[in-house]
């Protein structure tokens, strides 16, 4: 195993740990997890296992991973907050045997990558150079078809917009690399599929920095047949809740803001600050 694996990397110093959730994916964790396991500056290659009724997870502990397993299907955001727990008890661990380290980023990939994860190494690149506290892959394949106009999508991508003034052009890709700052910020995860969504509203509204990076990543094309149509919809389902729980408290500022407006309108004195509302750094 080569030795700069294991070398500190970034600015901080910080490794990273990659987090992969799994759903029946007997086909193509394996390579998934060794190309992952390859990656510079990965140290610990997590699989969470959300109730497969496949070969899932001996695949995964077979090439390389450490696998966490939910006994029951609890959805993709339970399975990436299950991840980052197991990431934490190894540093604690690694704490207690007097190893003390910086802790790891995040970087989560979906099951699906393939071998072609181990070209996820950019996607790290501004998180450990400290350029920003989250990055979001840009699948160059999905772009080709303009950025994904399924409803979904557009659904996550106005939602985000409005929440944050962001309009990200991939906003499910699930693909994402988080400082253990801006991972914090987000919880709980938002349920299901609706995580990605959650994810990036909670990070910029935390005053996080954010930003799309194309990464020469492929995943199962999604079909059209009856797996993807359900898939969609429990998509549809997970995503206008993430929204609507995050979209209440900008309605408030809005009718707050124009309450405020209104007495400066009356010729009320009101602080700047108090009139100011705060956009969100990209
Ligand atoms: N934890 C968890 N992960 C899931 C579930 N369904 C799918 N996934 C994982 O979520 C990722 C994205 O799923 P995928 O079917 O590729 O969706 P798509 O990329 O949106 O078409 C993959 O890693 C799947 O294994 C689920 O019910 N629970
Ligand atoms: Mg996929």
């Amino acid at each position: 195993m080569p030795q700069d694996r294991y070398r500190p990397h970034g600015a901080a110093g910080a490794a990273v740990a990659v987090v992969i959730p799994a759903k029946d994916e007997a086909e193509r964790i394996g390579a998934t997890v060794v190309a992952a396991r390859g990656l510079p500056g990965v140290d610990l290659v997590i699989v969470v296992d959300d109730g497969s009724s496949d070969a899932t997870v001996d695949l995964a502990l077979d090439a390389g991973a450490r696998v966490l397993r939910h006994g029951r299907n609890r959805g993709k955001g339970a399975a990436m907050e299950t991840g980052a727990e197991g990431v934490r008890l190894v540093e604690e661990h690694e704490a207690a045997g007097g190893t003390v380290r910086t802790p790891r980023h995040l970087l989560f990939l979906d099951a699906d990558l393939g071998g072609s994860a181990e070209r996820a190494g950019p996607l790290m690149t501004p998180v450990l150079e400290g350029t920003a506290d989250m990055s979001i892959a840009l699948f160059p394949a999905t772009r080709l078809r303009l950025g994904g106009h399924g409803f979904v999508v557009r659904l996550a991508r106005e939602g985000v917009h409005r929440a944050t003034g962001w309009e990200p052009e991939q906003p499910l890709n699930g693909q994402r690399c988080l400082t253990r700052a801006a991972y914090e910020a987000a919880r709980p995860l938002a349920p299901g599929f609706g995580v990605e969504t959650g994810l990036s509203i909670d990070v910029l509204r935390a005053g996080f920095r954010v930003v799309e990076v194309e990464v020469p990543l492929e995943h199962r094309p999604t079909g059209a047949d009856l797996r993807a149509q359900t898939h969609r919809a429990h998509q549809f389902v997970d995503v206008a809740r993430a929204l609507a729980a995050r979209e209440l408290r900008p309605t408030l500022r809005r009718s707050w803001e124009g309450a405020v407006h209104g007495v400066r309108e009356a010729g009320g004195k009101l602080s700047r600050k108090a009139g100011h509302i705060t956009r969100k750094k990209r």
